[in-house]
């Protein structure tokens, strides 16, 4: 039998922005989570006897690496080596080989080069493998790269290891490719790396993401791992295996009148304990109906007195009930709010006028240069993240002026 693993987007070094407040025994778990994964990963390949590991691209978060990083991958890939693993590497748009900057894979570890080649493997049961696969040489490719691998060979399984995206209207930086393009190929599996989240394309033969190891913020929540495959008669199954060592999810409460500051940490706390996660939880606590709450406490929530508040209780707990809320997000649960001083029409105009694709690009400026920010800054989230964001300063700001009025009244 046939037995490997598909793993892609490792992203060692990852820096886990705005995260830098946590208690520093979390942060260190937070911070080490990509690492522990990849662990997991390397005792999971030896005690299940693999025949070969697939790293599908962006093993580093940014192309110039960590000594310590390198380090780490290299450790863990000899473990793999001495255990008699092949493996398996193409670099994808974060880790691309640039002429200067070669990384130092131990010898041993097949890593492909920028044009589509192909590795024949024979596992010990005496079976042939043909794996066909690139890597990046600069952080875009705009060209389809499928026409460029060969058809199915004389081998007894074919499989394409491919880090890039479904084409789609617009810009295609990522190596942009069609399912059907990858069907005609016949091959029996396709690795794909670059979308975070793992997913199954195609269903036989697999056309599958295996995403990244471990979700790095919180568009990227959920389960995290690898995809261990195995063969049955002449097809591969696959399979997802969790690897990830802390998880990102949303806890959505409502609040209303009756909600002081104290009443508050007490809801949140209550439903953070019948979370019981299996793996340690970062939460985003979703505040849901904050129109109604009064102008102190929203004030404090909106300028981070209470998070420091509840962090202080957080302190205390978070190792028994294995949750940690890193930010809280207020919504109104109205969708138009009345704003005391602001008409409803101006501000859908203002709204519609200012928070545009082209303004937030304009803002950004220089930034725009890095595929990395440019991706999050472009993706429509962001805009509506901004969005929101700006009408509860707005409305906190607004309450705030019309207490001052009444005040000035009295
Ligand atoms: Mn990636």
């Amino acid at each position: 039998m046939l037995k490997f693993i598909h793993a892609a987007d490792l992203h060692l070094d990852s820096p886990f922005q705005g995260l830098q407040q946590l208690p520093k025994t979390l942060w260190a778990k937070v911070h080490n989570a990509p690492f522990q994964a990849t662990k997991q990963l390397v005792h999971d390949a030896i005690t299940q006897q693999v025949d070969f590991v697939l790293l599908v691209g962006d093993l580093f978060d940014r192309e110039t690496q960590s000594i310590q990083a390198q380090t780490f991958l290299n450790d863990e890939l000899q473990q793999l080596l001495d255990a008699g693993i092949q493996v398996i590497v193409s670099y994808g748009n974060h880790d691309y080989m640039t002429k200067d900057q070669q990384l130092h894979l131990p010898a041993g570890v097949i890593i492909f080069g920028p044009e589509v080649t192909t590795q024949t493997i024979t596992t010990a049961d005496r079976q042939r493998v043909a794996i066909s696969g690139f890597s990046y040489a600069d952080r875009w490719i705009d060209t389809d790269m499928v026409p460029q691998f060969p058809e199915h060979l004389d081998a007894d399984f074919q499989i394409g290891m491919l880090h890039g995206a479904v084409q789609q209207t617009g810009d295609n930086h990522y190596a942009p490719f069609t399912l059907s393009e990858m069907a005609a190929k016949h091959y029996d599996y396709w690795a794909l790396g670059h979308i975070h989240k793992p997913n199954l394309l195609a269903q036989q033969p697999p056309i599958v993401y295996a995403g990244t190891i471990q979700g790095r913020h919180k568009n990227e929540p959920g389960a995290h791992g690898y995809q261990l495959v195995t063969s049955a008669e002449h097809q591969l199954k696959r399979q997802f295996v969790a690897a990830d060592q802390i998880r990102w999810q949303t806890l959505t409460l409502m609040v209303d009148e009756q909600t002081t500051d104290t009443s508050l940490i007490r809801q949140v706390q209550k439903s953070l304990k019948g979370l019981h996660p299996q793996v340690f939880a970062l939460v985003e606590l979703q505040l849901n109906g904050i129109e109604k709450l009064s102008t102190g406490l929203l004030t404090r929530l909106t300028d981070g007195t209470w998070q420091a508040r509840f962090d202080q209780e957080q302190q205390r707990n978070y190792e028994h009930t294995h949750c940690w809320v890193y930010e809280v997000t207020l919504k109104a649960a109205q969708a138009q709010i009345q704003y005391a001083k602001l008409d409803a029409d101006f501000w859908q105009q203002a709204q519609t006028a200012v928070f545009t694709q082209e303004n937030i690009e304009l803002t950004a400026g220089k930034l725009m240069q890095y595929p990395f920010l440019a991706d999050h800054l472009q993706a429509p989230k962001t805009t509506a993240a901004i969005t929101a964001r700006a009408k509860n300063e707005l409305l906190a700001q607004s309450r705030l002026e019309v207490d001052q009025d009444a005040d000035h009244k009295a």
